[in-house]
């Protein structure tokens, strides 16, 4: 399987996340991206390949213009502040307030933030970019096939078990159409979907495996029909992004039942999730997607710090296998998942059992 991935995403290395109370070291690091190319390495997946750019033309195809134009100034303006540390959000158009957009960055970034753990640091914005152009490169790369013209798509269709894997960072699924957070700026897989639409595919699936609810993939894709969005994450009762992913969202006006949460406990086994898992896969059957897109978050890993489910090395595994059997043309957007040691183990195990 080839993968996709840009250096560029060691432009995001921020040095405060709010958690806990406290100001940590961000669990969102470079040293995922490293550790996940080197499994890919070690393991001889495929080959690697850098991305192309794409321009911003496929990200205002899905973001607010404010918000992008936001996400390009925010440092350089909090920059000319007196402040000392990385862009924090401290105030948000809370119920009942104004939501009138601010001048100052202080109320901008409160505007457009959709959580308070992701700081906007130097660099965020370059890497945000270069993370939409390693997913969209993996999609061209799944439809258009290789420098060689070789299509992919065709013999995709034929076999249905090939895939790419866009190896992102930062990650995306929680930005929304005009909100960051959740360590995610510009929604990757929403943007590949996108594209895929835009270039010919008529219905698109996004499987959500990360541990957390991809609030900013269902927003984009709410009211639209051809783009159903499936997610498995922790119950938002318990669980980040605490306020999207229950069961009864599923869509409005044309999208109304193209999107299906199944929310999870804490402690959640394997079994259990896997048997939602199958019901993903067979409404995505049903649905007739002519590609997938995996938003692939290896979170629900029982060592993960940030999380509560229960998943072993080996079942990640059974989930490459799982989503091969569906046959379709698939394009894994890495997500989140936070336990450095085992992170690349993980998200092999899913990409080399999803190729056999
Ligand atoms: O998938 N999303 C994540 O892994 C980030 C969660 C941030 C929680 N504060
Ligand atoms: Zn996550």
């Amino acid at each position: 399987m080839i993968t996709i991935y840009s250096e560029k995403h060691r432009l995001r290395d921020a040095k405060t996340e709010l958690f806990g109370g406290l100001l940590v070291p961000p669990y969102e690091s470079p040293s995922r991206a490293d550790i996940v190319l080197a499994r890919v390495n070690s393991k001889k997946l495929g080959e690697v390949i850098a991305p192309r750019e794409f321009g911003l033309e496929p990200v205002l195809a899905l973001h607010d213009a404010g918000f992008v134009e936001f996400l390009r100034v925010a440092w350089d303006e909090w920059s000319q502040t007196e402040y000392e540390g990385e862009v924090i959000p401290t105030c948000w158009p809370a119920r009942r307030m104004s939501q009138r957009i601010p001048d100052f960055i202080d109320g901008k970034v409160g505007y457009y933030a959709l959580s308070s753990e992701t700081s906007i640091s130097k660099g965020t914005w370059e890497a945000a970019i270069a993370s939409k152009d390693v997913a969209l490169t993996g999609a061209e790369l799944l439809l258009n096939g290789d420098q060689t013209g070789t299509s992919l798509l065709a013999p995709l269709k034929a076999s249905g078990v090939k895939g790419v894997f866009s190896l992102c960072r930062p990650p995306g699924h929680h930005a929304a159409f005009d909100m960051f957070g959740g360590y995610c700026f510009l929604n990757n897989a929403a943007i590949a979907a996108q594209w895929f639409r835009d270039n010919g595919i008529e219905r698109v699936a996004i499987l959500d495996v990360d541990f957390h609810h991809g609030n900013g993939t269902q927003d984009i894709f709410y009211e639209r029909e051809e783009v159903l969005y499936l997610s498995l994450h922790g119950d938002p009762r318990d669980a980040f992004p605490h306020f999207s992913g229950y069961s009864d969202e599923t869509g409005q006006a044309a999208g109304e039942g193209t999107t299906f949460n199944c929310p999870l406990p804490r402690g959640t086994q394997f079994k259990t999730w896997c048997d939602k898992l199958k019901e993903c896969l067979t409404k995505i059957d049903q649905f007739g997607a002519e590609v997938l897109v995996v938003s692939l978050g290896v979170d629900t890993f029982e060592k993960d710090p940030i999380s509560f489910f229960k998943l072993k090395s080996d079942d990640f595994l059974s989930i490459g296998k799982l989503i091969a059997d569906l046959k379709r043309p698939t394009l894994f957007v890495m997500e989140g998942g936070y336990d450095i040691k085992e992170l690349g183990i993980n998200v092999v195990n899913v990409l080399q059992a999803f190729e056999g």
